[in-house]
């Protein structure tokens, strides 16, 4: 049974902390949730699909359980639509977590006592000895991790969090913990984990900061589908909702922006909470999950026998599991090859649900001869080498693959959520097409723009049931008019190639990556800030395969690119890989987490940091250049009256990011001309460790080309920089 939120405390309470807290304080009323109650957050769990739209799933977001330990939520804010409420979790009969075993240690000792008697013959004197060992809830939870296979964490101690710490160094060599120097470089870094091993990354704060701390790499993880658990101390139980010193309401603030959490309100719910919580993650569309922990839990003891580790994840998600995209059906598979088949112009969108179907993805492409486009998120999932790759489409996306989509006539959108700044205008992107949609989430379907052909399942299992009908004929491919279209669009490819202007002296952004693409055989794990410099990564650094490519899509999150390098590297550290990870990181988005330049080094981590140093937050300069007459409005980042680009004066740099590098004991050089660019970045590929590298670009230089926010493919603007906009030419040596 479910409960409306503002029921003040227990069972049913799913009332906002804030409302909760001036409730309490006008009204003197409100009472912090009882002993032995798990909070769980509504989860909507399945609920990416909920918290999306109305127009996706008009389904409220509960979670309610009808045991009484497993307290009844009900989804709150935005996740809450009509007046239904969807249960995840069945009603459990009896179940180790019912609330009737109460956790107090005086009802714990005589439950203790009366199990063993019962139990003395049966067992034998070790398992006697091991069921009267008693765990902290601490180790209960590090053992749950070790579980999941868990190697390396990525948490920040505090308060709220050190009883976990402690636990942690009671299984090292298990688990390593990365100190990341900020909270946010450790959730960045538990996705830049996630993204090259395809595992769940795990980061761990202390509650108040340590948690807000979090927000916006847990909400970087939830647009960009990455599998995670954030685990976050809490103030000890007694003392929720009265304003504790570093309390704040974790659950609700993360609420929106986790695909599930978990107020863990009973040290007995821990093994369950921290299974469900990475099947969660990992299952379905991938995404965040968080788990919140107030310390007292953290030091509840809890009676070894009591520890269910044969626990199958899914076991009380059964609603959860229910709403899970099944198989493709074949008919539905066979309706969309039939229209592949009747198309003459078809081509491929294919997004960040394909990562992990990169060869069935190459199969397809070879067997049905169609071109392929990739989203931001995509970018690996195919080749950009093979000859019918049109590289990355949208706003900064290749002039061929936008003049592809627009002007096929069958749009195969494959593992893609027609994201704005791939669409521009939603009504002219694919004007002449047939839309067929396959994606993992129900609610991405029809989200953005009405699609002919739809079909909810997981896209490997798609494309293997695609192929199979290709490759045994049951369908043909009109290869004649493919062969036409193809031929055309790679005479597009031919026609609007990308270029750039190469300088006498200074060194263009887009040729600096591309000598390191060179330098790297194209092999290198590549993460970026965000701005030009991502921009210029993701059209001048080709992919060829998937997780190789690290970067914040969805939410454009500046700061990414040190610390997701940093988890990148800690994985193969963990796996004895050596892998080249390479940060290409702007001077703005640098700066944002420069501190886990500590991380690395005395984490011993590999990272080269290369930064496009423009002294400029870049693309807003960029959008000042073309949309606001140029007028700076707080872009620069250099000192006032010193600006490099017009001294040329090495001393006018501003800050030093050589001698700050120096400083974390991470050796660094410059490079300013281009004479030097190539032999600088051999330097840094082949230094043994990290290794700083400050590339000195030009600031006039634009992304292009570029499709202006909500514009279409005719609104495409292909050349021009900076100059065309300031009077006077900003550099000498241009
Ligand atoms: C945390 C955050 N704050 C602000 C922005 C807005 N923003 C987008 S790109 C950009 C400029 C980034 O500058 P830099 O990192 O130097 O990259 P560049 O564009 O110069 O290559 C800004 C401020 C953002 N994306 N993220
Ligand atoms: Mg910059």
């Amino acid at each position: 049974m479910a409960h409306q939120g503002g029921e003040g405390h227990g069972v049913g309470v799913r009332v906002t902390f804030s409302e909760t807290r001036r409730g309490a304080s006008r009204a003197g009323e409100r009472k912090p949730p009882r002993e032995g109650e798990t909070m769980n957050s509504a989860a909507a769990a399945h609920a990416r699909g909920a918290r999306k739209t109305a127009v996706a799933t008009a389904r409220p977001l509960s979670l309610c359980p009808a045991s009484a330990s497993c307290t009844t939520l009900v989804g709150g804010g935005a996740r809450r639509r009509g007046g239904q409420h969807v249960v995840l979790h069945p009603p459990r009969a009896s179940s180790s977590y019912s609330a009737s075993s109460s956790s107090s240690p005086k009802k714990a000792g005589k439950k203790k006592k009366t199990a063993a008697k019962k139990d003395a013959v049966a067992v034998t004197p070790r398992d006697f000895e091991q069921r009267q060992k008693s765990v902290k809830g601490c180790d209960v939870l590090v053992e749950a991790l070790v579980r999941e296979g868990v190697d390396v964490v990525f948490a920040y101690p505090g308060g709220a969090s050190m009883e976990i710490h402690q636990a942690l160094t009671r299984q090292e060599g298990k688990i390593t913990n990365v100190l990341c120097r900020h909270e946010q470089g450790e959730v960045f870094a538990a996705e830049g984990y996630a993204k090259v091993t395809g595992k769940v990354g795990v980061c761990i704060a202390t509650s108040g900061p340590g948690a807000t701390n979090l927000v916006t790499g847990i909400a970087d993880a939830m647009l960009d589908s990455v599998p995670m658990v954030a685990i976050t101390g809490q103030v000890p139980r007694r003392m929720i909702g009265t304003d504790a010193f570093q309390e704040t309401p974790t659950i609700e603030i993360t609420r929106p922006i986790t695909k599930h959490n978990y107020l863990v309100m009973d040290v007995k719910d821990i093994p369950r909470v921290v299974s469900e919580a990475f099947y969660l993650a990992r299952s379905g569309r991938p995404g965040p999950v968080l788990i919140d922990i107030p310390k007292d839990v953290q030091q509840q003891m809890l009676n070894a026998s009591e520890i269910d580790v044969s626990l199958d994840p899914s076991r009380f998600l059964e609603y959860y599991n229910e709403r899970l995209p099944e198989p493709p059906r074949k008919g539905l598979l066979l309706d969309v090859a039939r229209a592949i088949a009747n198309a003459k112009k078809p081509m491929l969108y294919v997004g960040g649900g394909c990562v992990d179907a990169s060869e069935e993805l190459a199969e397809f492409v070879e067997l049905t001869g169609i071109p392929v486009a990739q989203t931001l998120m995509g970018l690996g999932s195919f080749s950009e080498m093979h000859p019918l790759s049109l590289q990355m489409l949208g706003m900064h996306g290749t002039i061929y693959a936008n003049y592809a989509i627009d002007n096929c006539d069958l749009l195969l959108a494959f593992g893609v959520r027609f994201d704005d700044r791939v669409t521009g205008k939603v009504k002219d992107f694919a004007p002449n097409a047939s839309i067929v949609h396959i994606d993992i989430d129900a609610a991405e379907i029809g989200k953005n723009k009405a699609v002919d052909y739809s079909v909810c399942a997981d896209m490997r299992e798609s494309l293997k049931g695609l192929n199979k009908l290709f490759r045994e004929k049951q369908v043909e491919m009109n290869a004649g008019a493919v062969q036409k279209w193809t031929d055309e669009v790679l005479e597009q490819k031919k026609l609007k190639a990308m270029s750039f202007p190469e300088y006498e002296d200074a060194i263009a952004p887009q040729h600096a990556i591309k000598v390191l693409e060179e330098v790297t055989e194209g092999n290198a794990v590549i993460s970026t800030g965000v701005g030009q410099h991502q921009m210029w990564a993701a059209q001048w650094y080709r992919f060829a395969e998937p997780r190789r490519w690290l970067t914040s899509g969805g939410l454009g999150s500046m700061g990414y690119g040190l610390p997701a390098a940093l988890g990148a590297a800690a994985a193969f550290k963990a796996a004895g890989e050596k892998v080249t990870v390479v940060d290409i990181d702007g001077d703005g988005s640098f700066l944002m987490n420069v501190q886990e330049l500590a991380a690395i080094k005395a984490e011993e981590l590999d990272v080269k940091v290369m930064v496009i140093n423009n002294q400029h937050l870049g693309m807003v300069v960029q959008w000042e250049d073309r949309f606001y007459k140029a007028n700076r409005a707080h872009t620069y980042l250099g000192l006032k009256d010193k600006e490099w680009h017009k001294s040329e004066e090495e001393v006018d740099i501003y800050p030093d990011f050589v001698k700050m590098s120096e400083s974390y004991g991470i050796p660094a050089r410059r490079v300013i001309h281009k004479a030097e660019l190539r032999a600088a970045i051999e330097e840094m590929v082949n230094h043994e460790g990290p290794f700083l590298l400050d590339v000195m670009v030009p600031h006039i230089e634009h992304v292009l080309p570029m499709i202006p926010g909500g514009g279409g493919f005719k609104d495409t603007i292909a050349d021009g920089d900076g100059s065309m906009f300031h009077e006077e030419r900003p550099m000498k040596g241009l």
